[in-house]
């Protein structure tokens, strides 16, 4: 029996290296690149609203990257 032999479609994966250098934040659920205090509580079962205040430097009720690397070299919280 004869087969056809379809298109050698070779799906060449163009472009996607060269936007995609930011790595997501763990844990960050909605995308909106700063980890909120209900999704910090998912990452870290031990937190605490005072603990998120420590690490909400800036008191903007979230904690973005900077903020979450400096409480984990602070040893408030630990890399995931
Ligand atoms: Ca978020
Ligand atoms: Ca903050």
């Amino acid at each position: 029996m004869k087969r056809k032999t379809p298109y050698a479609a070779v799906a060449v994966a163009v472009g996607v290296a060269a936007g995609a250098a930011l790595a997501a934040l763990e844990g960050d659920a909605n995308g909106d690149g700063v980890l909120s205090y209900p999704e910090m509580t998912l990452l870290h079962p031990e937190m605490t609203r005072t603990l998120f205040g420590q690490i909400d430097a800036n008191g903007d009720s979230v904690v973005d990257a900077s903020e979450r690397d400096a409480a984990i070299a602070e040893g408030l919280i630990k890399a995931q």
